[in-house]
């Protein structure tokens, strides 16, 4: 294959797969054949192929795929488009972005988290860069920034590449994803489609979830490369899809997002400039929901539909100041119209709009030959104007500034192990849910909009930890602790004709670790590990903080022969003792205690040919009946199923997984 600058990953997937321990960087974890606890690849930052198996089998959109990384958490709703959560922070706090986009969906009741529009194995590479430690991003995630990329192509002759995989599970589940790609001197193709789709499933106690769903995506792209240093590329992506949801009286019936994208390109300009960037992007969402599409005996018969139109423009310089020193310096815009049908009538109209320009600079040094500096600083400027008709601000804007920081040393101890830290500090501008769904603190039982009177969060955060890899051994492990003031808590206790929940500001503090490790005792078995810890509390009410995860800890086996693989997990959490009942976040708030618990999951694979693989697996073996402490309440009277106190997780899934790679 003739493509210079990027490992193909898409086709590396399956051929990782298969060709296991062909790949001579970092044997430990990166060859791993079903992703069960994903390290850290360099300091704060994870990166992985949404492409290799993870296990348990995720739902085909961006927050499962996020559950093998110690640390997340998946708010359930059903059966997809769960609301991820990292460190117990959901929400804005994360800063979700495609192709460099930050995403946001539409649904004020937040169905769609912006999650639910990535289709995982569209892209070759996902990101997670923990806590506020890069500036480079606007809509700045305090928590983490988790990015859905595709890799650049260029290439140097004819080629021309295929990959497709198919899968069949338990519940009527079957995906299927199609990618090719072709190019040329000068010029280059992807397509790629993808479609999954699934019926209800079981909890442990065989009662049926009410969480059918079926999403698809098609998207192209079209890049030209006049030479080895420019590109110029336009890339177009549709997804559509429904949902059903245990937790809330309506369902998710359109899901409609199209993507527009304009990348230009130039490296190597001078000696300083090493490369320049532009990219243009336009993307809109058009989401329904109804309470009779997917689901019967309502009385009376409702239906909504949302919607947002963005633009955003991203303009990125790097710079070589010396041979020491490198900085990537930019600006970016964004415009973000909502708007709603307030008679259910299906026309929109405008409600909502948020205005977003920010620059940034982050620099990074070479100290000495085995330590260096990473630091940044971004301003941002923000708008929000209220559109709505019947609103205690409406007509009204609010504009402010918001500023951040960080700075931290990586010190090279031996070969293969890097330790880390650093500090940074984040201002987040609240976000359309904050600002336009919930209801002000200062008059909550009038429902009386929070517009003008929730606070901008701010945190500071310390972050470290350890890269070690050495001869079997692969261990990373990281630590936060953080003080956040004015964060944004909200109480959905005092509800009201009209009040979906008040937006309160509270300060609060968390601290936590994550680990993940991996030993490989001989050629064919490796054994991982993956522990995540949070910790948190309110202090100004001095009670936990809601919507934290407790303590969990996952163990795992991989055999990997050149013909066959196996692989098993075993996952274990605490209980939860600790909560703030009736307080949360906008996607979800604290139900009460929740027991622990833990599951088994096996698979096993074969390569008939180098490139393709079958891979069997059972999730969850022993059917056990559990649900997540972070989850949505169950508690809804949906006809023709068992309400719950949270929405159960499966039961038993066996699923069935084949894919193949030509190149
Ligand atoms: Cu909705």
């Amino acid at each position: 294959m003739k493509i210079q600058n990027t490992t193909f990953s898409a086709i590396a997937l399956a051929t990782a797969a298969m060709t296991s321990g062909a790949r001579a960087a970092d044997p430990a974890f990166l060859d791993e054949v079903v992703v069960t606890a994903t390290p850290m690849s360099a300091p704060l930052f994870i990166e992985t192929d949404p492409a290799i198996p993870r296990q348990p089998l995720p739902a085909h959109d961006g927050a499962d795929y996020l559950k093998t990384i110690p640390g997340f958490t998946v708010m359930r709703k059903g059966g997809t488009d769960g609301e991820p959560v990292f460190r117990g922070m959901a929400g804005s706090r994360l800063n979700i972005m495609v192709d460099e986009q930050s995403l946001a969906g539409a649904c004020p009741g937040r169905m769609d988290a912006p999650t639910a529009y990535v289709f995982p194995e569209a892209y070759d590479r996902m990101t997670v860069i923990k806590g506020p430690q890069t500036v480079q991003y606007p809509n700045m995630g305090s928590a983490a920034t988790i990015r859905f990329d595709r890799e650049p192509r260029t290439y140097t002759g004819p080629a021309r590449s295929f990959m497709g995989s198919v899968l069949g599970a338990s519940f009527g589940r079957h995906d299927e994803i199609v990618r090719g790609e072709a190019g040329d001197v000068g010029y280059y193709l992807q397509a790629g489609a993808n479609n999954s789709q699934s019926g209800d499933y079981e909890d442990g106690n065989g009662r049926a979830i009410h969480s059918r769903y079926r999403r698809w995506s098609a998207n192209a792209a079209v890049g030209l490369t006049p030479d080895g240093d420019t590109r110029f590329e336009l890339a177009a992506t549709r997804s559509d899809g429904y949902a059903a949801y245990a937790d809330r009286m309506m369902d998710g019936t359109r899901f409609d997002r199209e993507n527009f994208t304009f990348k230009a390109e130039k490296a190597n300009l001078s000696p300083l400039l090493s490369k320049l960037s532009f990219q243009l992007g336009h993307n809109s969402i058009d989401h329904v929901m109804d309470n009779y599409s997917l689901r019967t005996g309502a009385m009376m018969r409702m239906s909504s539909r949302v919607g947002i139109t963005s633009t955003q423009a991203r303009l990125t310089v790097r710079l070589a100041l010396a041979p020491d020193l490198a900085a990537v310096v930019g600006a970016n815009w964004s415009d973000s119209q909502h708007g709603r049908d307030l008679m259910s009538n299906g026309i929109v109209t405008d409600d909502a709009r948020i205005g977003n320009a920010g620059v940034f600079g982050e620099l990074s040094k070479t100290l000495s030959p085995t330590l260096k500096s990473v630091s940044g600083v971004r301003i941002d400027a923000w708008s929000a104007d209220d559109q709505r008709s019947a609103s205690s601000t409406a007509g009204r804007s609010r504009s402010e500034r918001t500023y951040a920081g960080f700075t931290r040393l990586e010190q090279t101890v031996a070969t293969g192990t890097v330790a880390y830290a650093g500090i940074g500090h984040t201002q987040r501008f609240p976000d359309y849910w904050e600002l336009f769904s919930m209801s002000s603190a200062n008059a909550p039982a009038s429902g009386a909009s929070a517009l003008n009177t929730v606070r901008t969060e701010k945190t500071t955060q310390a972050d470290a930890g350890m890269l070690y890899r050495r001869g079997p051994v692969d261990v990373s492990v990281s630590a936060f602790l953080n003080r956040i003031n004015d964060f944004v808590l909200i109480d959905y206790n005092q509800l009201a004709t009209g009040v979906t929940g008040i937006a309160t500001n509270v300060d609060a503090q968390t601290y936590g670790t994550e680990l993940a490790a991996s030993y490989r005792v001989n050629d064919l078995l490796r054994l991982t590990s993956g522990i995540a810890y949070v910790r948190g509390t309110d202090t100004t009410n001095d009670r936990p903080l809601a919507q934290l995860p407790p303590l969990e800890a996952r163990l795992g086996f991989a055999i990997d022969h050149p013909r066959w693989l196996a692989g098993g997990v075993l996952r274990v959490v605490a209980a939860q003792e600790r909560y703030h009942a009736g307080f949360g976040n906008i996607a979800g708030k604290d139900l009460g205690p929740a027991a622990g618990f833990g599951t088994v999951s096996l698979n096993a694979g074969y390569r008939p040919t180098k490139n393709s693989l079958i891979l069997f697996g059972v999730d969850n073996l022993f059917d056990k009946d559990y649900a997540e402490f972070i989850s949505r309440s169950g508690m809804t009277s949906i006809g023709g199923y068992v309400p719950t106190m949270r929405v159960n997780e499966p039961g038993r899934v066996l699923w069935l997984k084949a894919s193949l790679a030509f190149d």
